[in-house]
């Protein structure tokens, strides 16, 4: 059984992967197919709180929550709770054939807390990337343009379209091709790599390459994520997107938030947009909507979701019963367990010890991030040359003792931090202290 019961303490009993997991290793090997690759080859048997048991009777620190997603902790007792309950009355019948109320429910409370006070509709689907390829379609639909503005160092996901709006090439993209058209990039605010430009210097680069390339009147929209995700957890300087958002107003665009990474209390705020006091037209939102269940949505703007004609949008599974369950499960513990000042407490907590070590370790480029989702970039010493084998042999060292941390960043130089929110102080302090101890062994 997982949940929080499981004991929550780091503990290994045998090497890392362990026999067992070597074991299910090579039978994975014979049976999935290697484009589908893995990080960290320990098999999970149970998890919760903070914690992942695996195969061989391990049990590790779980600094990613699955990329984002266990925010409320795996196995969160309401939300199995719920599930259970649905699983018992009904499994599916699909929202567009014959409705349920846990999808209309589900729409409310995203109307109810994505940014905004104004009149707002949701539609659920499965995937984050088909929330964002949706929001697109939507945007397209109102304003009857085509073009997409993106941003360097983008994830939208692994679809034809996302993976046109995805700035990295190797592994998302290589060989994949040909890609969506009406795609145009624009440059990011990336203050430790754009010279310190600040949010409206930024804001204005990219405009320039927008009215002069695209043009204003052709662009649907501007998709951005307020943190970047996977491209590095860059966090854009102050004012960069209510730039961005007041100048989509004024050209007619639609202001689209990806918060599918940032989005159910990550970084401290419920979306990430509103430490900006920025208030997108629609949102897209996926991994910790639900704790764990596959769950995706698009939320926005009534006059722009309801540009789409009736059967413009759906999909069989989209918005299915177990999951919408989830969230409301999973939307209720963030709310009554306080989980939006806990991530900001995670962030208070574990920044000044990055930072201290950043003091002691030149390998530290910069430390960054909001609430719980946290980033150390490594570089070569004294440079801003990324070092992504540095970040390897971290994240290394972390799995080698028993503490799951992720990497990401265009050059896969970035360490990342996406702990769930239910983790203890102790749990917590014993995972950063491995991190940091292995940090500093760059420094030696
Ligand atoms: N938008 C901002 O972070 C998913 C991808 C992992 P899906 N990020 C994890 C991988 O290597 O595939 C993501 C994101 C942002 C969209 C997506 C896509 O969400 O649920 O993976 O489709």
């Amino acid at each position: 059984m997982g949940g929080p019961g499981l004991p929550q303490r780091r503990r290994l009993v045998t090497e890392v992967p362990g026999p067992r997991s070597r074991e299910l290793l090579a039978r994975r090997e014979a049976a999935v197919a290697r484009g589908v690759s893995v990080m960290l080859p320990v098999f999970v048997t149970a998890a919760g709180g903070g914690i992942l048991v695996d195969a061989d009777g391990n049990a590790l620190i779980d600094l990613g929550s699955g990329i984002a997603v266990t925010t409320v902790g795996n196995s969160a007792p309401r939300v199995v709770d719920r599930v259970i309950e649905q699983v018992q009355a009904f499994t599916h019948t699909c929202f567009m054939i014959t409705p349920y109320e846990g999808y209309v429910a589900v729409c409310e409370q995203l109307n109810r807390l994505t940014p905004g006070s104004h009149d707002k509709r949701s539609a659920l689907f499965n995937s984050g990337a088909e929330a964002v390829e949706n929001a697109v379609k939507i945007a397209r639909r109102f304003t009857r343009r085509q073009a997409v503005i993106v941003f360097e160092h983008a994830y939208h996901g692994r679809t034809n379209l996302t993976m046109a709006l995805t700035a990295k090439n190797h592994p998302y993209k290589s060989g994949f091709g040909p890609f969506a058209p009406e795609v145009y990039r624009a440059p990011l605010s990336y203050p430790f790599r754009d010279g310190g430009l600040t949010g409206q210097q930024a804001a204005a680069r990219a405009i320039d390459v927008i009215e002069s390339q695209v043009g204003a009147g052709n662009v649907a929209a501007v998709l951005v994520e307020p943190i970047q995700g996977e491209g590095g957890f860059v966090v854009p300087a102050p004012g960069f997107l209510a730039e961005l958002a007041d100048w989509s107003r004024s050209a007619g665009a639609v202001f689209i938030a990806d918060e599918v990474q940032t989005g159910f209390a990550r970084t401290g705020a419920m979306f990430a947009c509103e430490h900006e006091g920025v208030v997108p037209d629609l949102v897209a939102t996926a991994k910790g909507i639900a704790g764990g269940l596959p769950l995706s949505a698009v939320t926005g703007r009534a006059e722009i979701m309801e540009s789409v004609h009736p059967g413009g949008l759906g999909g069989t599974y989209g918005g299915n019963p177990l999951s919408c369950a989830a969230a409301l499960a999973a939307i209720e513990t963030l709310e009554r367990d306080g989980l939006v000042d806990r991530a900001r407490q995670i962030g208070e907590r574990v920044l000044p010890r990055l930072r201290a070590t950043a003091e002691r370790v030149p390998a530290i480029g910069d430390v960054r991030g909001r609430g719980a989702m946290l980033a150390v970039e490594l570089v070569e010493p004294g440079t801003r040359r990324p070092d992504a084998s540095a970040a390897a042999t971290v994240a290394r060292r972390c799995h080698e003792q028993g503490v799951v941390v992720l990497t990401c960043g265009t050059y896969g130089n970035v360490l990342r931090l996406l702990p769930p929110l239910v983790i203890g102080d102790d749990l917590l302090d014993d995972g950063i202290a491995v991190l940091t101890a292995a940090l500093e062994s760059l420094a030696s």
